[in-house]
């Protein structure tokens, strides 16, 4: 096999330098933390970090400006949005090529990344004039009764590596426009990126006369998430990241009362059925088994397929994981990039190890890619052949490795799709519209997003994004999600000009 030639380390320094500058970014060098590539696995810049003083200091700021920013109108607060979605397009190119750099997406991902930016930002602007309650009967006679939602206050973001800029703006412009201020803590493994992306709602403040403060980042590691977290005037903790991350957040948060948006781990699964239209399944399956290399939260890692159709589906898979170009995620012709690290390879290569041992058969895939980079982790993406009940299949590997499992009845493919503990994605190949409709029916699947002759990654910003059980169950993007950053305040009016208690009350 021949070993994959990288660029240098020196020239992709460059390229993010020029990105960065392209943007106005100043990076804030020092040596508390290091921006890294993926691509080579070698370090780009030293960072200055923020700590505990900083961190406080940037809660407090934000803070103060949400006392003035909650009394802007909502459709003036959707103006920052407005430029920074206008912003974003301008440098759709510059913040792709950096998402590529830092986190080593290929270009179409990276792009795509940018454009879910993009469509939030607009979905936001639109918000800022939709942000209605209700008026609900009242009991009582000449009563009225109201709900309005009202901002809730500073919003701790802390965002993971794989979609470094598309979960901050989600959570950013809904936030803003629901009058809320912001304070980032972003992945270690993406700062540039992330001051990138503050650097253009900065730029969007400025230009549309919003208020400095609405938003702050915070370069830094575990600490700094941490302070973030336990800081009582933070009232929404929106956080993406693993299932440990969520549960040592989750329960901090709602020590001190605070409410939390939880995006974790998912274990999503699709179900091929013998009606399966299998020219439309199958780069669908891939898509979402190996796109941004196995290492979206949407990521297919289960395929549950019909006893019927495993002789003809699993030949052509494997077929398909053989083709796939991996390689430097600049390549064109690359499918797949660089894994963020070499620790995803080692929970990759453990998973084969453990399933193998329990009687699972490789197939494909599993091993690493030679490259001119000692410190680079590509991996051929795997296909694991596997005992449906095997207890390595209910966990999560944020790595390109896809389980193959069984069925014979309906009623046992969702039985496996649900049997484990994550609730993010799940989706069905049918012709049937019966089987469709049992699996969107409440005794179907239980995860938060549910799709019919579709992989299970790539949602779009309209709909709310999020999932069940161990997944977090918070909802994040479109629907009604705004809820979660805006509190509510039921109010009667009496306009009888009498007393009048609600439940019949007499009390003379
Ligand atoms: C994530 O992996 O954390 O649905 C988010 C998708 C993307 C977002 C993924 N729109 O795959």
């Amino acid at each position: 096999m021949t070993t994959l030639a990288l660029p240098a380390t020196e020239d992709l320094r460059a390229r993010a330098r020029a990105c960065l500058d392209r943007i106005g970014v100043v990076v804030p060098e020092g040596d508390d933390l290091y921006a890294r590539t993926p691509i080579t696995g070698e370090d780009l810049f030293g960072l200055k970090g923020s700590g505990t003083a900083e961190t406080e200091a940037a809660v407090a700021a934000a803070h103060e400006t949400f006392l003035t920013w909650r009394s802007t109108p909502a459709p003036r607060r959707g103006d920052v949005v407005r430029r920074f979605g206008d912003l974003v397009r301008e440098h759709h190119d510059d913040l792709a090529e950096l998402i590529t750099l830092e986190v080593g997406k290929i270009g179409a991902e990276a792009y795509g990344e940018v454009q879910e930016m993009i469509d939030i930002a607009d979905y936001a602007v639109g918000l800022s004039r939709q942000l209605y309650g209700r008026v609900i009967a009242s009991e009582r006679a000449e009563h009225r009764m109201v709900e309005s939602w009202h901002p809730l206050g500073v919003v701790g973001i802390i965002s993971a590596f794989n979609f470094p800029a598309a979960v901050w703006s989600w959570n950013t412009t809904v936030a803003l426009v629901c009058g809320d201020t912001v304070v980032w803590k972003p992945s270690e493994q993406a700062s540039l990126i992330a001051l990138a992306c503050d650097r253009l709602l900065a730029r969007a403040a400025e230009e549309s006369g919003a208020p400095a403060g609405i938003h702050h980042l915070l370069i830094g590691g575990r600490e700094t998430g941490e302070t973030l977290v336990d800081n009582p005037r933070v009232a929404l903790v929106s956080a993406t990241g693993s299932v440990p991350m969520g549960r040592a957040v989750g329960p901090r948060v709602a020590a001190r009362f605070g409410r939390s948006l939880l995006e974790l781990g998912g274990n999503n699964a699709a179900i091929i059925t013998p009606s399966a239209d299998l020219e439309l399944a199958l780069p669908a399956v891939l898509f979402a088994a190996v796109g941004t290399a196995g290492q979206r939260c949407t990521s297919l890692r289960r395929l549950i397929v019909h006893r019927d159709v495993v002789a003809e589906l699993v030949p052509r898979l494997t077929a398909a994981f053989e083709r796939l170009p991996v390689g430097d995620p600049f390549d064109k012709d690359t499918l797949v990039g660089p894994l963020i690290s070499r620790v995803p390879l080692e929970t990759m290569r453990e998973a084969i190890a453990r399933v193998t041992d329990d009687g699972g058969k490789l197939l494909v895939g599993g091993d690493r890619v030679e490259t001119t980079a000692d410190s680079a982790a590509y991996v051929r993406p795997a296909v694991v052949r596997i005992d449906a009940h095997s207890p390595v299949v209910r966990e999560e590997t944020f790595a390109p490795l896809l389980y193959v499992l069984t069925y014979d009845t309906l009623d046992e493919a969702i039985a496996l799709q649900n049997d484990v503990p994550q609730g993010l994605s799940a989706s069905i190949f049918t012709q049937d519209q019966q089987e469709a409709e049992i699996f969107m029916s409440a005794v179907g699947a239980d995860t938060g997003l549910v799709n019919v002759n579709l992989g299970t990654s790539g949602a779009e910003v309209g709909g709310a994004f999020g999932g069940e059980k161990e997944t977090g169950g918070g909802r994040a993007c479109g629907s009604d999600a705004w809820h979660a950053y805006m509190r509510r305040s039921t109010s009667v009016v009496n306009y009888s000009g009498e007393v009048a208690l609600a439940q019949n009350i007499s009390f003379s």
